[in-house]
């Protein structure tokens, strides 16, 4: 099956055999009767399983490339899932640009249990290797990060964490699997937040984990059940028909952000435009290597290059809405350095770039000219 394909039909077979609903049911239930206490074959408590979580799972593993999905109440708390494989005294490697809240999970959670992160460069991945030590075990990368939209090389990082037996985690969030499979490219977890793209529509915050190796698929559904942080069956439906239109959703957001990333480049009152479409990104042909295309996020500074600058255009912004997330149909402007990523300290902030004049836009899915115009006038 190709992917457009697999976004409607993926692990969908045989979803409702008492009457063949088209869609799975909302099974709107927390337990299920057993026909004996000993050896029961299905569902029994809904935090252990639901079969409409399970169509999801079976979905999200499907556009993954991947063997088995397994979702949760929020793309942190897959994130956490990832961190609970690990135990005191083991050394985590990290995209230095990242989700502030990723960051703050890091260092504000698991740090107090004697996990050790090291946020690193990743643009470059030589970085990478000059961390690495006996007690390292994980790498975690997000592709295109979250705000700067710096493109690391997964394929060169897999040839890293194999070569020194580690896994490697990609945060898929900002591509998907429509624009990017990390598994097929050596990767050994794939996370999203499915708050985001997956779900499509700014109403369902949820996250998902997708991996290929059995071992490590018994180990996160452990940690799903054993930790207990999993959405809910409306949630887990609004999810499987979000990614019904991935694929006609994200080509119209990488047309849009293509077209709004050139715009702000032409803006004499814009100073950097941060997309990698542009030849002269920094590692635009790894963007154009491991991507099918550049995505719907830009983010740009101001050429006043103050905060007063950055909060007067979010304020006059009429079409794009001042809010924390991306990914739905409607496009959303942040503040980074005080919305999404406020819990990173200042001087780490401006080290990868989100000084006071940054601003993320989540180009939505509109008519196009009318996210220019409403662009041009907050620009003035
Ligand atoms: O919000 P939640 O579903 O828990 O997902 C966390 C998360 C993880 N990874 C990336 C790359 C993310 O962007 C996020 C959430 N991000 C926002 C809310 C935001 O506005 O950037």
């Amino acid at each position: 099956m190709k992917f457009n394909t697999k976004t409607i039909h993926g692990g969908q077979q045989n979803i409702d055999p008492a009457y063949n609903s088209v869609m799975p049911p909302i099974y709107q239930t927390t337990t299920f009767a057993q026909s004996t206490p000993h050896g029961h074959k299905g569902f029994d408590y809904a935090r252990s399983g639901n079969p409409t979580r399970s169509a999801l799972e079976q979905s999200l593993a499907s556009i993954e490339n991947g063997n088995y999905g397994i979702a949760f109440g929020s793309g942190l708390a897959a994130i956490d899932a990832v961190l609970k494989l690990l135990k005191p005294g083991d050394e985590v490697i990290s995209t230095s640009d990242l989700y502030g809240g990723s960051y703050r999970l890091f260092t504000s959670i698991f740090e107090k249990f004697g996990i050790k992160f090291h946020f690193v460069g990743m643009d470059n991945v030589a970085h990478i290797e000059k961390h690495i030590n006996e007690n390292t075990k994980l790498v975690w990368t997000e592709t295109p990060t979250n705000p700067m939209m710096n493109i690391i090389d997964i394929e060169e990082t897999a040839i890293i964490t194999k070569k020194h037996n580690l896994l490697l985690a990609v945060d898929n969030t900002f591509a998907t699997a429509y624009l990017q499979t990390p598994l097929d490219l050596g990767a050994d977890i794939v996370m999203h937040s499915a708050t985001k793209y997956l779900g499509g529509h700014s109403d369902v915050i949820m996250g998902s984990l997708v991996v290929n190796n059995k071992d490590l698929a018994d180990q996160l559904f452990f940690i799903q059940n054993a930790s207990g942080a999993v959405p809910g069956p409306q949630d887990c439906f609004l999810v499987l028909r979000g990614i019904k239109t991935l694929h006609v959703r994200i080509q119209r957001h990488c047309e849009n952000g293509k077209a709004v990333a050139h715009y702000l480049k032409s803006n004499p009152n814009v100073d950097q435009v941060y997309w990698p479409g542009f030849e002269d990104h920094p590692n635009h042909d790894i963007a154009t290597k491991q991507m099918k295309d550049y995505g719907g996020m830009v983010s740009f500074t101001t050429k006043k290059g103050t905060l007063e600058s950055a909060f007067k255009i979010v304020e006059n912004l009429k079409v794009f809405t001042l809010a924390e997330s991306l990914g739905g149909v409607e496009s959303l402007a942040g503040h980074p350095a005080s919305m999404t990523h406020a819990s990173i300290p200042k001087k780490d902030r401006e080290k990868t770039g989100i000084v006071d004049s940054l601003i993320r836009l989540s180009v939505g899915i509109e008519d196009v000219e009318d996210l220019i115009d409403d662009l041009k006038q907050a620009l003035n």
